[in-house]
């Protein structure tokens, strides 16, 4: 290193993170899952670059998936898809590599093995991951004190008559999925078959009287703690940390993964195809993948953390369930298969018809 001055490392990008006087003034633009960032790390972000962050809400891949479609790849610098969703985007041309050419980012050695060369993005060019977690039914503890862990809970009528329930909303590949582990065809299917037979599940479904509708996970756990419903459908770290936060509103209401087979996500940083400002995008990844600040949005989110560095600093909490699944729950546990090309066609065609009839 020696002859090279501060202005020669800086040129060869090999000083990491901006200098603050450097990036004093920049914008990043995040476009976030609600409920999902600690607004300490931000503020904390915000000081030791000189970046102001400003942060807009989805609450569903679908719904991330329209906005970018219709221009917001121009308009947001940093994005948190779930990793099955990555094909789509790339084939979109929705999404930019994380690095330039022949770099690879700074920081990524933390990510623990399992999720650094992960199936919807092989060669990890184009997401970081952020949290992992699971989706399973929400129910009121009071009305089912020790109900069979079974998606027959929202699907069958003879367990549940009467109390009005809501499916998850903007998913179509899960709740196909769900339908198809009810079925007994398993949570991952993939292909026109099997969703046929889904899509007709999902039309019986919503004809029943005590089907509310498609909710987001979010609105899914308010609507259960003021009883609009009593079951539904949510994400394990959503639940667990609104619990921590008023036992007395949300104590009553359980968590299970059903036997017949769930998901598990792991949702991922990415830079969309036109971000404005993709130095404090790379900035800001690089930020998040420090263990200490992948362990403080674990704790502050209950989920769990794919960075293996940051495990040891995680609250014990995290490290049971419902936030950490059991070796059970894990059994029925899949990650969702990534479509594309034509079977991404039927599913698109299959839903609507799902939704239409
Ligand atoms: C945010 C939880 C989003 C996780 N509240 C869904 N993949």
């Amino acid at each position: 290193m020696q002859g090279y001055g501060w202005k020669g490392l800086l040129g060869m990008g090999l000083l990491g993170v901006a200098l603050p006087a450097m990036a004093a003034g920049q914008q990043l633009n995040l476009f976030n899952w609600s409920d999902y960032m600690d607004p300490a790390i931000i503020a904390d972000f915000e000081q030791e670059t000189g970046i102001d962050v400003v942060q807009n809400y989805y609450n569903s891949n679908a719904e991330l998936f329209a906005k970018l479609n219709a221009g917001g790849d121009s308009q947001y610098d940093v994005i948190v898809p779930s990793g099955y969703f990555m094909p789509r985007l790339i084939q979109a041309g929705l999404v930019q590599p994380l690095a330039p050419e022949g770099q690879s980012l700074a920081g990524r050695e933390a990510i623990l093995e399992e999720f650094r060369k992960p199936a919807y993005d092989p060669e990890g060019r184009y997401t970081v991951p952020y949290l992992w977690g699971t989706t399973g039914i929400v129910y009121n503890t009071e009305i089912w004190p020790d109900p069979e862990p079974s998606w027959s809970l929202l699907y069958d009528p003879e367990v549940n008559p009467d109390q009005p329930f809501a499916l998850l909303k903007g998913d179509a590949q899960f709740t196909f999925g769900t339908a198809c582990a009810y079925l007994g065809e398993g949570f991952d299917c993939v292909g026109q078959d099997p969703w046929k037979k889904a899509a007709r599940q999902v039309i019986e479904t919503r004809h029943r009287d005590n089907f509310v509708g498609f909710v987001d996970a979010t609105a899914t756990i308010e609507q259960l703690a003021r009883g609009v419903i009593q079951a539904g459908i949510a994400y394990n770290g959503d639940l667990a940390s609104k619990q921590a936060e008023n036992p007395d509103v949300y104590g009553k209401i359980g968590f299970f993964i059903p036997r017949e087979g769930s998901q598990s996500w792991v949702d991922v940083m990415a830079i969309p195809a036109r971000a404005p400002h993709p130095e404090a995008a790379r900035a800001f990844v690089r930020y998040m993948l420090k263990p200490a600040v992948a362990a403080r949005l674990a704790n502050y989110n209950y989920y769990t953390t794919p960075n293996a560095a940051a495990l040891e600093q995680v609250d014990d909490v995290l490290r049971r369930p419902p936030v950490m699944p059991d070796a059970e729950a894990r059994q029925a546990l899949h990650f969702a298969p990534s479509v594309q090309g034509k079977q991404l066609q039927w599913l698109q065609q299959l839903w609507s018809e799902a939704l239409s009839r």
